[in-house]
């Protein structure tokens, strides 16, 4: 790889920069100006587009550096626009495709023979649109599936497009794919922040947040922190029965139970792609919450459970002709254990809620449900 290149004149009075050691390391230095010469990435963006079919949307540079390869459709920010505003220009401007940003993917720095460094940020586009139509600084534009992706330019747009695929994976619809199944869905109890932190370590797919006293201050500074973590981990994050909590804290949805806010109301404040789920004690309940347009249903207890005492459990029987009958997501909860949990599995439930279960040893708990949900293949092979 040839030397990057360097700064060789100040860019406020043009002197000749010597070298000195200023400031704990060896920097550029204007001896006119009297000062160092900072050096900084330069900010640039890229669009990761996945379609129906979870293939990403690729160019091919038509201009060096990586002249002929593919990369993500992006460039750099100019003055005066966001970062969010350069995205979505350079995608319209390279592909002929519009769309929204719907989530920052990640951010990343790259080395660059004429820049240095660049600090590559990435974002997942929903509601794409349009008429492939290369140009600008590309010469080709096509969607690619993951097995079939040919060379890709920049290392940078490699990790995103990776994590992209995660998120659209784990994300549900919100970023284009599937909602479900979930496998573990944890429900937080007590030590809200640790099970959280604890079920992403262990991959939870969905962290539902469900505390029933305390200030709304205190719930929200909760919620914020357990939006924080599953960002991170690319965990779905539910808020319990409270829209406004869960508006505030840009959570993926909010499960609302039969004497909450009604779903239709939900739905004319909540966002697009928002995920509503809703509790049923059951089939009517569930088939009712399905044609009203919930995203998936909580049904349950399923067994007797401390946890919600008053409702009576559903039992196997019954869940069955809801796993039968009902037609979107199901997710079984109540009295449901780590040992108990095949019961489910084998009536065809493939999303399991718990409490209880997950209050120790959170992240291998969400691990072993995961294996038997999500992996059953996994599972067998293991013995
Ligand atoms: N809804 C139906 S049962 C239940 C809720 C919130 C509580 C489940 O708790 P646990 O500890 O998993 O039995
Ligand atoms: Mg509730």
């Amino acid at each position: 790889m040839p030397a990057l290149k360097e700064l060789r004149h100040c860019p406020v009075c043009g002197e000749s920069l010597v070298c000195r050691y200023v400031q704990h390391h060896d920097r550029l230095f204007c001896e006119r100006c009297g000062e160092p010469v900072y050096e900084n990435p330069v900010p640039a963006t890229a669009a990761v587009v996945i379609n129906e079919k979870r293939e990403v949307l690729l160019v091919r540079r038509a201009r060096d550096p990586q002249k002929g390869k593919w990369c993500l459709p992006g460039g750099f920010v100019e003055l005066g626009e966001t970062p969010e505003e350069c995205c979505l220009r350079e995608l319209a401007e390279e592909t002929g495709i519009s769309g929204r940003i719907a989530e920052l993917v990640g951010i990343h720095l790259s080395r660059s023979y004429s820049y240095h460094s660049v600090l590559v940020i990435g974002y997942a586009i929903e509601n794409g649109q349009g008429t492939l139509c290369p140009g600008d600084d590309a010469e080709e534009a096509a969607f690619f599936p993951a097995e079939g992706f040919p060379e890709i330019a920049f290392h940078s747009h490699s990790l995103l497009i990776r994590k992209a695929l995660r998120l659209d994976e784990r994300g549900g619809k919100h970023a284009g794919g599937l909602l479900a199944p979930f496998g573990a869905y944890v429900v937080t109890s007590l030590d809200h922040r640790r099970i959280a932190r604890d079920a992403c370590a262990g991959g939870a797919r969905v962290i539902q947040y469900r505390e029933k006293s305390g200030s709304r201050r205190e719930l929200l500074e909760t919620a914020a922190a357990i939006r924080r973590l599953t960002r991170e981990s690319g965990s779905l994050f539910i808020v319990n029965d409270f829209l406004d909590i869960a508006l505030l804290t840009q959570a993926d949805g909010v499960h609302l139970g039969q004497s909450d806010v009604p779903l239709a109301r939900a739905r004319e404040l909540a966002p697009e792609h928002f995920i509503v789920g809703v509790s049923a004690r059951n089939l009517e309940e569930a088939l009712a919450a399905a044609a009203a347009g919930a995203d998936y249903i909580g049904i349950g207890p399923v067994f007797p459970t401390p946890t919600k005492d008053e409702d009576p459990p559903i039992g196997l029987a019954a869940l069955r002709e809801v796993v039968d009958r009902v037609k979107i997501p199901l997710v079984a909860i109540g009295g449901i254990d780590l040992d108990n949990m095949a019961e489910l599995h084998a009536l065809g439930v493939r999303s399991v809620a718990m409490v209880r279960a997950f209050q120790q040893d959170t992240a291998e708990a969400v691990r072993r449900v995961n294996r038997l949900f999500l992996h059953p293949q996994a599972n067998e092979s293991r013995g």
